[in-house]
């Protein structure tokens, strides 16, 4: 196929994009290079802190932390190594592709990840930066804020804090200490999901994500949850999603769309019925599906935004921003 290899991610991080695919390059077709590519180029956007909502100093939680969540999925094995809600470790993916590499497990979580990845010889540091500082305490102190999403969302949301209690106490609650149902905070994150292929059609998916800003310690979203955040199997193709994570994890998207492109859909048909899934349930979320087969065709899908920006490299167009327009509420 003319097609492969390739390499496609969310949203505009062409700086992820254009790196892992210079590593696909080392190799004739990319051959052999599909995991080294996406930790690579997701490797990239938590160094750039992409958007501020992947890598250390984004997302500040309600403590004002900020935590890590990532993915590999090695769609020739199933093979999966994940992390959720790291803490002080900046190398998200890559701890999470020593859990593929160096356990038998697929999750660890919070500080015992920590633990781990200091085992493997990662530097603990803090991810909180002056600027998250700052977020978390404007916040804090109840000022309203434009969120991240102010450049592909029409109305760019706000989030303000500290949660009130709801009027009437849910008492089995410990403490009372009910949130409001809805935090606006939750409406800004932009996940780096990558996703490569050579041109033996092996496939590797990669996810990276400071998750949710303000949200409660603990809290992990559909990124590192393989079917939610990504998912790959050579056999069919793989996908990856982004956007609201809290809902989105509940429909298992990812998974959706790669057995919609196993029972013969076209990648469009498949993203799309990923995103309407979601969309019968719940109209007031926002995000994006990405999906491609072992091919190497593509397509993306979107709900709660105008339109949805991604990047693609194959050797036909070389490295690309593409726009999908957003399904009509
Ligand atoms: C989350 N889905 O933690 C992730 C964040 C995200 O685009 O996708 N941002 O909810």
């Amino acid at each position: 196929s003319q097609l492969l290899p390739m390499v496609i991610n969310t949203w505009n991080f062409t700086d992820a994009n254009a790196f892992a695919w210079r590593i696909l390059q080392q190799s004739e077709g990319g051959l052999g290079q599909t995991r080294n590519a996406v930790v690579e180029g997701c490797t990239k956007c938590e160094q750039l802190q992409c958007d501020g909502t992947v890598g250390y100093g984004g997302s500040p939680d309600e403590l004002g932390d900020t935590t890590l969540d990532a993915l590999v999925m090695d769609g020739a094995t199933m093979n999966v190594g994940a992390v959720a809600g790291l803490q002080g470790i900046k190398d998200a993916i890559q701890v999470a592709r020593h859990v593929l590499e160096r356990t038998s497990h697929t999750l660890l979580v919070g500080n015992s990840a920590s633990e781990f990845a200091k085992s493997m010889g990662f530097r603990p540091e803090t991810l909180v930066t002056p600027e998250s500082k700052l977020m978390w305490q404007n916040w804090k102190a109840g000022n309203c804020q434009p969120n991240f999403w102010h450049d592909v969302h029409p109305n760019p949301r706000i989030s303000c804090g500290p949660y009130e209690p709801q009027a009437t106490p849910i008492t089995h609650w410990k403490e009372d200490r009910a949130r409001t149902e809805f935090q606006m905070g939750h409406k800004n994150h932009d996940t780096i999901g990558m996703i490569a292929i050579d041109v033996q059609q092996q496939i590797h998916v990669g996810t990276s994500t400071n998750g949710a800003r303000f949200k409660i310690p603990g809290r992990v979203g559909d990124s590192p949850i393989p079917g939610a955040g990504g998912y790959a199997d050579n056999e069919a193709g793989a996908a990856v999603a982004t956007g609201d994570g809290d809902i989105m994890m509940r429909f298992l998207p990812t998974l959706l769309a790669v057995e919609a492109m196993r029972s013969g859909k076209t990648p469009g048909q498949a993203a799309e019925a990923s995103v309407q899934r979601i969309l019968k349930r719940h109209k007031d979320f926002s995000g994006a599906v990405i999906a491609v087969n072992r091919l190497g065709e593509y397509a993306a899908a979107c709900y709660g935004m105008s339109e949805f920006p991604f990047m693609v490299s194959s050797p036909l167009q070389g490295t690309q921003m593409e726009t999908v327009k957003c399904l009509a509420p």
